[in-house]
């Protein structure tokens, strides 16, 4: 079926809920047969963006490189591209923007807040960036940026996956022509 391709991209805290967001709208965008991409912070910092460190230079850096990806992704694939990265500052949100095009891109903010991201801590990196062990964490001592105009905010402590999925799904379908 065709559709239109742009970028969905969430921001938010570590642990705020951005991934697995993503992946379950991923599966429902599969489901009705629209072709996908999804990136998050944990696939490209492996591979892609392994020379980058957590400094505010290198992930300015990050988000440069994966807006452009994401841009080819768009404009020459035709893919929709699901990207899920803290994404802390606003002028490099607003680069994502001018890079893939505004008409192209939505922005997700997950806002669930720090309290709650710490202490679920899945991947027990906020006790370690307390204890001084990570250094420049988002949200301990590096800052996050809250986003002042997102095309949807959702807290995901508030919202069921399926729920959070379908106020992305919502909002998207009238730029999906499925
Ligand atoms: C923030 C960090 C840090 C520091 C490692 N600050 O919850 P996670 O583990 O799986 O996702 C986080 C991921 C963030 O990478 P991004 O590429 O999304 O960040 S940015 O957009 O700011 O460039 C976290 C892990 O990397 N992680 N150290 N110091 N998150």
């Amino acid at each position: 079926k065709n559709h239109n391709a742009f970028l969905i991209w969430f921001t938010g805290l570590s642990g705020s809920g951005k991934s697995t967001i993503a992946n379950a709208l991923n599966q429902s965008l599969l489901a009705r047969k629209v072709h996908t991409c999804i990136l998050d912070g944990d696939r490209v910092r492996k591979g892609l963006n392994s020379d980058l460190t957590f400094s505010p230079e290198d992930r300015k850096e990050n988000i440069r490189r994966i807006a452009e990806v994401s841009s080819l992704m768009v404009h020459h694939a035709g893919l929709v591209v699901l990207g899920a990265f803290i994404s802390p500052y606003e002028i490099d949100r607003a680069n994502i923007k001018a890079i893939v095009g505004e008409d192209k891109f939505v922005e997700v903010y997950v806002s669930t807040s720090l309290e709650v991201c710490e202490k679920q801590d899945v991947k027990g990196l906020y006790k370690k960036a307390r204890a001084g062990e990570i250094k420049d964490f988002t949200g301990i001592d590096a800052p996050y940026e809250v986003p002042q105009n997102p095309s949807i905010k959702i807290d995901a402590s508030k919202y069921t996956i399926e729920e959070a999925v379908s106020l992305v799904l919502t909002y998207i379908e009238r730029k999906l022509n499925i």
